[in-house]
């Protein structure tokens, strides 16, 4: 194994729930690190730019409203099998598919309204860092 950093994010549905702090919670106690973090307003560009990868996928106009219908926090993670272990404490994508005490589990309302993003691979989570944070906003401890 190996120690990454990875990209979350906390979703607008999570944030006007002020869930912000339960949700850090389950990250921290899952041995991640929360090495970076912002509140910040999305607007339609950036959310198309980040999930341009769904542009053809039939919920990709519903995904951008609901991401930029309020705050949301990014945040870099970091630990040993970063990636992987972010993907299992936020649980599957569809709440209902979730396992018990994921994050989605927990606190999703739907499938897009999901409360967290995380990074699925190495390559995407340097890109999605890159996306959102400089390298003086990062610190590796
Ligand atoms: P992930 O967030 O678990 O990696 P992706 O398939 O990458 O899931 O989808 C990105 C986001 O798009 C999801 O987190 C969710 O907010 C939304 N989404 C995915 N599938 C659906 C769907 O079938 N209906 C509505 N929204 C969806
Ligand atoms: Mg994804």
């Amino acid at each position: 194994m190996a120690i990454e950093n990875t990209l979350s994010i906390i979703k607008p549905d999570a944030t006007k729930r002020n869930l912000t702090g339960l949700i850090n919670a389950k990250l921290e106690n899952a041995g991640l690190k929360i090495i970076g973090q912002k509140r910040i307003q999305l607007n339609k560009t950036m959310a198309e730019n980040f999930y341009y990868v769904h542009k053809d996928k039939p919920f990709f106009n519903d995904l951008v409203s609901f991401m930029t219908s309020g705050p949301v926090i990014v945040q870099v993670l970091r630990g040993d099998n970063a990636i992987k272990i972010n993907r299992t404490v936020m649980g599957a994508t569809d709440p209902n598919e979730a396992e018990e005490g994921t994050i989605r589990k927990e606190f999703a309302e739907t499938i897009e309204a999901n409360s967290v993003h995380g990074s699925d691979s190495l390559e995407n989570a340097k890109k999605e860092i890159a996306f959102f944070f400089a390298e003086i906003e990062i610190i590796n401890q």
